[in-house]
């Protein structure tokens, strides 16, 4: 134990100031990139944005962002001791995605390496117990990183972590905005942070980036267009009005990061090992090889330890046959025509359909004749039925990088 005042039973308790203090040192040794702290009070004002955005349907499907505002902005809900809620921040970026020339379904940045919410909580785990044995006393805490209902973004702004940029994203003046928000609610009283301030100026490039128009206004992400829900949260097909515009993204979005001047300035490589694209599925997908996989069970052993088992098998797959069919990828084709013929899943072989709707070709169009007479789904046989339109040569189309 330091010399600091800070003492465990029968000695002086720490002060929140050389609490916070000591908290910084163990955080930064730990390899957070930013820390923050704030009272344990309830999210005001980001608990009233909530509450519009849900009414005005943006939440979609998401059940665990329909809970009540109430519940999701008030750190108290999660633990009733809490006194302060500590905000950390750990860059993920990987580097930026090569050239796609070899037809690859694209990985959003975030997800290239090992599974942030199993690495981050071990972490945190252990930063707990270092504070314990530094401040001299046990630490009642609920540690987690995207996994509770809380507003993250909200506590993070108000524990000094960022500002919100108009892309919604926490933007930090130094790091940009590729880092995950990771919070330890604890029962300590420390030194609170000032909030976060920064501006976006005059730039609107992310407004006007989006492949989907998803961002509303200043702020404002509409879940049901945004490429990240579309391919990451979304159950259901991806609908046919958004699929062209998803381009050759097979799990998140970066488009609206990519484009933001506190990236391109700021964005240094993540100092986690776990988080490089050689730790886990890297920027890019091989979509044929994805398209094959047809068992639950070979889809969780192939993606173990990433964030891609989220969408699913049948969500991963949907997302590949929609990249394939906007690369215009032939090579896909066997792959696809498999999909169409076998797979189990109505969701698939629908996406399937479509995709081969767009690649087209003599193979493509003969599998689509057999189906026509053979599908009983309502969606794929009409996904079919749709996709038998086409009259063109299989072309690899220009436009996606
Ligand atoms: C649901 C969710 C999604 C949804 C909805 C996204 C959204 N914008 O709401 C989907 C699936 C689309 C998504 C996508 C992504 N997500 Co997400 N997601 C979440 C989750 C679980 C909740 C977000 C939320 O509360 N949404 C509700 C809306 C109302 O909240 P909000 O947009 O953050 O709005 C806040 C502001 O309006 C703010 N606010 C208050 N006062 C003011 C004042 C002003 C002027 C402004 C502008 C705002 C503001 O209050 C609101 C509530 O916090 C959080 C984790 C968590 N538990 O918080 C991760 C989280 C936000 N996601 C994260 C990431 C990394 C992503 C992606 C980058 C992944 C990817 N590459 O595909 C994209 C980014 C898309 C985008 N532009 O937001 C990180 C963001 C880190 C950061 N630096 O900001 C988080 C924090 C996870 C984590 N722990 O690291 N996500
Ligand atoms: S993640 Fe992609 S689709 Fe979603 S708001 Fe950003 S640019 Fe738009
Ligand atoms: S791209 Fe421009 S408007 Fe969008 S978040 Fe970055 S600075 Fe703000």
């Amino acid at each position: 134990m330091k010399g600091t005042g800070v003492g465990g039973k029968g000695g002086a308790r720490a002060t929140p100031w050389e609490a916070r203090r000591i908290l910084e040192e163990r955080a930064r040794a730990a390899g957070f990139d930013l820390v923050g702290v704030t009272g344990a009070e309830p999210l005001k004002r980001g608990g009233e944005r909530l509450t519009e955005w849900q009414e005005a349907g943006m939440a979609a499907d998401m059940g665990f962002m329909h809970r009540p505002a109430g519940l999701l902005a008030d750190p108290k809900r999660l633990q009733k001791s809490a006194r302060s809620v500590v905000s950390l921040g750990v860059s993920y970026y990987p580097g930026d995605h090569p050239v796609n020339d070899g037809g690859g379904g694209r990985v959003a940045r975030y997800a290239w390496g090992e599974d942030y919410h199993v690495v981050i909580k071990e972490r945190l785990k252990a930063l707990r117990v270092e504070l314990e044995e530094a401040l001299g006393c046990r630490i009642k805490a609920r540690a987690f990183t995207d996994a509770v209902p809380l507003l993250e973004r909200s506590a993070a702004q108000h524990a000094g972590l960022g500002f919100f940029g108009r892309n919604s994203c926490l933007i930090n003046g130094r790091v940009g905005s590729y880092f995950f928000i990771a919070d330890l609610i604890v029962d300590l009283e420390l030194e609170p942070d000032v909030e976060g301030v920064g501006t976006c100026g005059r730039c609107t490039r992310c407004m006007e980036g989006c492949p989907t128009g998803a961002i509303k206004a200043p702020g404002v992400v509409d879940a049901r267009l945004c490429i990240s829900y579309l391919t990451i949260e979304n159950k259901g097909p991806i609908p046919r009005e958004l699929r062209e515009k998803v381009g050759d993204w097979a799990f998140g979005c970066d488009v609206c990061q990519e484009v933001c001047p506190y990236n391109k300035r700021k964005a240094t490589v993540s100092s986690w090992p776990e988080f490089s694209g050689s730790s886990g599925a890297g920027p890019y997908l091989g979509i044929p090889e994805v398209l094959e996989i047809r068992e639950e069970g070979e889809f969780e052993t192939r993606f173990a330890g990433t964030p891609l088992t989220r969408p699913g098998r049948a969500g991963l797959l949907r997302n590949c046959c929609v990249a394939a069919g906007n690369l215009g990828l032939a090579e896909a084709v066997p792959s696809l025509v498999r999909c169409l013929e076998e797979d189990e899943s109505p969701l698939v072989r629908g996406h399937a359909a479509w995709a081969l709707g767009e690649i087209g070709g003599e193979d493509a169009r003969a599998a689509l004749e057999r189906a026509l007479g053979e599908e009983t789904d309502p969606f794929p046989a009409e996904e079919v039925r749709l996709a038998l339109r086409f009259d063109t040569p299989p072309v690899r189309k220009s436009g996606v990088e």
